[in-house]
């Protein structure tokens, strides 16, 4: 892409176009973007991490992943909208711009990129990562049932041929290696947002026990103050609560491995809808949808620079 001023950002595109965008993003923005390789995913595609940053050195951080899931397409095309909303409001949003003085953020727009291919060219529907299970005919790992906390636990499958399946073992997908080495050797992380679709809810850990976390009602009410500026835009409304007790028991997340590493303020976002159109959303409701999750996104940002 040219310019980012031409883009499209609300329309679907593939990989590769958003690569390519993300380059000219960072050319148009070199004094606060920088794009760091993590690694490279199953079928050795690069996973590119957007560090927006104006100085210091491994300063606390907010990190936000978008695109887990392959078919959960509201959700990079949030992130690469909200990449453009960080470079275009820093410098004129005072608020943001303070974050940005003394945090940095980091977005990975495309966490599963083998799946998002895929959904482009053979299943609009596919999930999981394409890493081959032994053993078995049906490929792929759910990304989100492979961390390590309650790995192997109730909310995740055994089953090569389930699109829960957890894998052989923690961290064995790529692709959530990658994240988990640079998260542990930042070791700086303040805030985890991870940000699926749909449902319409922002949730807190844990997912793999409906026990409560220790910050449970800091969290609850950070969650309520979030949706509410998020809800303030067009009325959508969200749910806040823990994963266990909001969706479904759910083992092997990720917002539940880096609440247990330490990163308190772990939260994940199911984007809209509530399942007229689901994971098939219609490409005129991504800039709205990306627009009020930017308020609850900054809500949660500002507290964590606050606090
Ligand atoms: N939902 C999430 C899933 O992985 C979730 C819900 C979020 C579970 C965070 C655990 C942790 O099932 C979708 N739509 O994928
Ligand atoms: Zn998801």
């Amino acid at each position: 892409e040219r310019s980012t001023r031409s883009f499209n950002f609300g329309a679907y595109h593939t990989l590769d176009t958003i690569y390519s965008w993300m380059d000219t993003l960072v050319a148009e923005h070199p004094n606060l973007i920088t794009k760091q390789e993590i690694g490279r995913s199953y079928e050795n595609r690069p996973m590119y991490v957007l560090k927006f940053s104006t100085g210091g050195s491994n300063r606390p951080a907010i990190w936000i992943d978008t695109g887990i899931h392959s078919r959960e397409w509201v959700s990079p095309a949030t992130g690469v909208w909200t990449a453009n909303k960080i470079a275009t409001d820093y410098d004129t949003d005072a608020s943001l711009t303070s974050l940005l003085n003394t945090m940095d953020i980091y977005l990975l727009i495309l966490t599963n990129p083998d799946g998002y291919v895929y959904t482009h060219s053979n299943d609009r529907m596919w999930r999981k990562t394409r890493s081959r299970n032994s053993g078995s005919i049906c490929r792929g790992v759910d990304p989100n049932r492979n961390w390590d906390a309650g790995f192997g636990g109730p909310g995740a499958s055994s089953s090569p041929c389930s699109d829960s399946y957890r894998g052989p073992s923690a961290h064995s997908e790529i692709e959530v290696k990658n994240v988990v080495d640079l998260i542990k050797s930042h070791g700086n992380f303040k805030a985890f947002i991870s940000v699926h679709a749909y449902s319409q809810l922002l949730m807190y850990p844990y997912g793999y026990t409906c026990t409560n976390v220790p910050h449970q009602a800091e969290l609850d009410s950070i969650g309520r103050a979030a949706v509410q500026k998020l809800t303030s835009l067009y009325g959508t409304s969200y749910k806040v609560g823990s994963i266990c007790k909001i969706i479904y028991q759910a083992s092997g997340g990720s917002i539940d491995w880096s609440y247990n590493l330490g990163i308190k303020y772990s939260f994940a976002f199911e984007l809209r809808d509530t399942g007229r159109y689901g994971f098939i959303l219609p490409s005129n409701q991504i800039i709205p949808t990306a627009s009020e999750t930017w308020l609850a996104l900054k809500h949660i940002m500002e507290y964590v620079r606050d606090h």
